[in-house]
């Protein structure tokens, strides 16, 4: 058992074992909720970083330093008000000053609560809309940062790695389940050529890298009571990226009718009302600095990332469960076809999603 009170005492805040509960439902970090006796000091968070994930803890925190730090400026800039409640913070660790602390074993980092805020699984369509408008708005605002980010993660999304993964999975078959799944590798594998036109695109030198927060699922944001974005959280894979990751990220979660892991495949379709109101406020939010290669390639990214997830998650699947936690045997393969199930949906929409961009574009 982790001591948690001795790691929170490192940052400087002093609370009873008792206020240490376990927060959210992650695949990848540990995190609790630190809370505080009387109203004089703010709720903590306190985050176990998965460090065999995030091998490189140093420029995992400059990145998410550099970019709250430049989100607080522009805030200022804007002159808006409520700043603790817009922006993410860290705690220093007491004796180095860095924004993590290394107990010999595990990598721990704190970040102050931001209170009377709310996320959702699932979100109708006037919050979608409020959605889109806080991830444009989240690239704009990182759009000309100074820092130089690298990627806390080499080459996160990118498609034609996770396919080689995917490929090195399956001429491995370490967990001997190969065979079971054929039907399912076939079907993913027809489509991989067109999965990789972002790469493509970029190699030709008419799609551009910028800063987005890839992790855009809807559960990592947060809203007031009323309905508005306060912030993005989760900035563990801010990078270099193409914009569809944002785009596309938030659309697998949100307009899936079923779950991520919905083992009811009659669950999950693609709703195209979410779809409509998040590409309104997305185009809003970022429609002044995209490209027309990036407003077009839209509809693609919805359809890139149902795929690139489905192609994750089966690799796991193969792998033996590795990398993502599962709660039950066959968890990653019952997430693989559910994201296949959304794919096909969101494929039997394009159509109808290439009209609904022509609408709100400027
Ligand atoms: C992971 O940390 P969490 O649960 O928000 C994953 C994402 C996947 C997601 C699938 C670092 O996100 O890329 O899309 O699970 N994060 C990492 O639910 O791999
Ligand atoms: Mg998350």
């Amino acid at each position: 058992m982790t001591d948690t009170k001795a790691i929170m005492q490192r940052f400087g805040i002093n609370v009873k074992a008792d206020d240490i509960r376990p927060l959210g439902n992650g695949l990848i970090n540990d995190t609790f909720k630190v809370t505080t006796p009387g109203d004089e000091q703010p709720d903590y968070v306190l985050q176990r970083i998965n460090h065999n994930i995030f091998t490189d803890v140093d420029c995992l925190q400059h990145n998410i330093e550099a970019v709250t730090g430049h989100i607080r400026k522009k805030l200022r800039d804007e002159g808006i008000s409520d700043i603790s409640r817009r922006c993410l913070e860290f705690v220093k660790d007491s004796e180095t000053g860095k924004t993590y602390y290394f107990d010999g074993d595990s990598y721990w980092r704190v970040m102050v609560f931001i209170k009377d805020a709310y996320t959702y699984e699932t979100v109708n369509a006037e919050y979608s809309y409020y959605a889109g408008l806080g991830f444009g708005d989240f690239q704009r605002m990182l759009a000309d940062i100074p820092d130089r980010l690298e990627e806390s993660i080499p080459d996160f999304h990118n498609m034609e790695f996770r396919l080689q993964q995917f490929r090195d999975a399956i001429a491995d078959d370490k967990a001997q389940r190969v065979a079971e799944v054929g039907d399912l590798i076939g079907q993913l594998l027809e489509r991989a050529d067109h999965a990789c036109l972002a790469e493509r695109l970029h190699r030709e030198g008419s799609l551009p890298k910028r800063i987005c927060h890839c992790d855009t699922k809807v559960n990592n944001m947060l809203f007031d009571a009323e309905g508005n974005i306060l912030c993005v959280i989760d900035l563990d894979t801010v990078m270099p990226a193409f914009v569809f990751s944002d785009f596309g990220d938030f659309l697998r979660t949100a307009a899936n009718t079923g779950a991520e892991d919905d083992p009811d495949l009659d669950n999950v379709n693609f709703n195209m009302e979410i779809f409509e109101s998040f590409t309104k406020g997305y185009l809003e939010g970022a429609g002044s600095f995209l490209l027309p290669v990036e407003i077009d390639n839209l509809p693609y990214a919805a359809e890139r990332f149902a795929y690139m997830q489905a192609v994750r998650f089966l690799t796991d699947y193969l792998n033996g469960d590795t990398y993502y936690k599962i709660t039950y045997p066959g968890h990653n393969l019952v997430r693989t076809k559910a994201q296949f199930k959304l794919l096909r949906s969101i494929e039997a929409n394009l159509d109808r999603m290439k009209a609904v961009v022509e609408k709100y574009r400027k």
